[in-house]
């Protein structure tokens, strides 16, 4: 059956935000989970990855997880730890003892940053692409792929992992313009990882059919998601406000962007 009853990790945040919007138009009874507190959900959980007890009382009775929880920039090593990779651990561990057989992971375009974008003519990124984290928030990204693989191969825990190119309101870069996913697509390729049959672990990528795409949206697409919008009407104003992306800076060449650029970040 269809899952129904879904945690939502990571509810407090930006996409955590859009998908308790929009998800509970496709049936789903969310569960909310966030070490942010929710001032406007009172029955949200507000608990930390590293909790494992409450970790297992959220996952309790759910049908599947949509895990958004993490840090979701570039951090030092020792923070990126516990929250991306102790927490996702911990996340799948609690889930694995509860039986929930469906997990939806929000990877990430930077857990293959470093690999050039296509330039124009180039065929598009294939589907699979290996990985080439591009910080150790792409790493962990990275690992995270790795562990539901794990749990598929060892436990028979099914996981989509999705990397999400840029899911916010409107593209806000040129670069966006490629990697966009609208808030609405999002919803749709969520719902498609949740219901799709036999998914084992599959990896996607996560954006709009964008006219300026980069990767190819065919294992998406195989999944049941049919993206319904493109950034193209933001085009004209963004290349006009930043120019185009430039051949000779490897932020513009590469497809995580600054994250590729960014000088590297220290521990505290
Ligand atoms: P966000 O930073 O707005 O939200 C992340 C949420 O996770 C926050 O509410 C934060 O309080 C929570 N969180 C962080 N550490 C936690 C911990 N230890 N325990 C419990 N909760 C914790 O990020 P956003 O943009 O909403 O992204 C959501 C997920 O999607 C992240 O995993 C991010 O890496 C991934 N992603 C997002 C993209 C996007 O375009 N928004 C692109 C690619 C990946
Ligand atoms: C990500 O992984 C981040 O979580 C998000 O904030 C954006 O920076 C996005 O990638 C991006 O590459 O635009």
């Amino acid at each position: 059956p269809a899952p129904r009853t879904v945690l939502l990790t990571g509810a407090a945040g930006g996409l955590g935000t859009l998908m308790r919007e929009l998800l509970p138009a496709y049936g789903y009874e969310l569960r909310l989970l966030d070490v942010t507190p929710m001032e406007d959900e009172p029955d949200a959980i507000t608990a930390d990855l590293g909790d494992r007890e409450a970790l297992r009382e959220a996952v309790r009775g759910v049908d599947a997880v949509i895990h958004l929880a993490g840090i979701s920039l570039e951090a030092p090593f020792d923070m990126i730890l516990r929250a991306n990779i102790e927490g996702t651990y911990n996340l799948y561990e609690a889930a694995r003892e509860e039986g929930v057989r469906r997990i939806v992971f929000a990877s990430s375009n930077h857990a293959i940053g470093f690999t050039p974008r296509p330039l124009p003519g180039d065929p598009l990124l294939p589907d699979g692409a290996p990985h080439r984290p591009d910080t150790f928030y792409g790493l962990s990204k990275s690992f995270g792929e790795d562990l539901a693989q794990l749990y598929w191969d060892r436990h028979g825990m099914e996981t989509v992992s999705v990397r999400i190119g840029s899911c916010f309101p409107e593209p806000t870069s040129v670069r966006m313009l490629s990697l966009w996913m609208s808030p609405g697509d999002g919803a749709r390729l969520l719902h498609a990882a949740l219901t799709a049959r036999d998914v084992g672990h599959t990896v996607v990528y996560g954006s709009s059919a964008n006219t300026r795409l980069w990767w190819d949206l065919t294992t998406a697409r195989s999944l049941g998601y049919e993206p319904q919008d493109d950034s193209e009407p933001y085009a004209e104003r963004l290349i006009a406000e930043q120019g185009e992306l430039r051949p000779d800076d490897p932020a513009h060449t590469r497809l995580g962007g600054h994250f590729v650029t960014d000088p590297p970040l220290w521990p505290r």
